[in-house]
């Protein structure tokens, strides 16, 4: 009875043993390919409400709820210190002093306001995402790229969704 299970014990650790080779030799080349692979982006633009709800009466309360939304997908804090976010107008808004923390999402208003941990503000008197179209650019301090948003431009004839674009839209 005990000689029995071991034995079986003995085939269960060995076929667990082939298993595991296996499985090694299957993810060794993926794994490989990770470690090639250019980092993933750490930070992106997540959502942007470019036309703030209701008539555009240029209130502050209007402007304000005029937003792009910025993610960490780590878990690791970033520092936001003198990263950009513009339009393709060229108004710039730069980060001073924020520090975003891991898996968290950062709210850039238009308006005026008292900058927060989960909120900030562009601190202007007019709205700054063009409601047909336009392209939100996120650059880090050294004024790499990390990412961006585009709505409105008309491709091919055809669609105006709200979709991650990449590059320069035509105007
Ligand atoms: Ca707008
Ligand atoms: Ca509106």
């Amino acid at each position: 009875m005990s000689a029995f299970a071991s034995v079986t014990a003995r085939r269960i650790a060995a076929a667990t043993l082939t298993a595991g080779a296996l499985v090694s030799v299957v993810t060794l080349p993926a794994s490989a390919a990770d470690h090639a692979r250019p980092e993933r982006p750490k930070v992106k633009i997540s959502d942007v409400q470019y036309n703030s709800p209701g008539r555009d009466d240029h209130s502050n309360r209007s402007l304000n709820r005029e937003w792009v939304e910025i993610t960490n997908t780590t878990r690791r804090a970033v520092n936001l210190d003198g990263w950009t976010l513009r339009n393709e107008d060229g108004q710039t808004y730069t980060f001073n002093h924020y520090r975003l923390e891991g898996r968290a999402t950062v709210r850039i208003h238009a308006g005026i306001g008292r900058d927060t941990d989960s909120d900030l503000y562009q601190d202007r008197r007019d709205y700054v995402w063009d409601n047909r179209s336009d392209t939100a650019t996120l650059r880090n301090d050294r004024g790499r790229f990390i990412d961006n948003e585009s709505w409105g431009h008309h491709r091919h004839g055809g669609g105006h969704g709200h979709g991650h674009g990449h590059g320069h839209g035509h105007r």
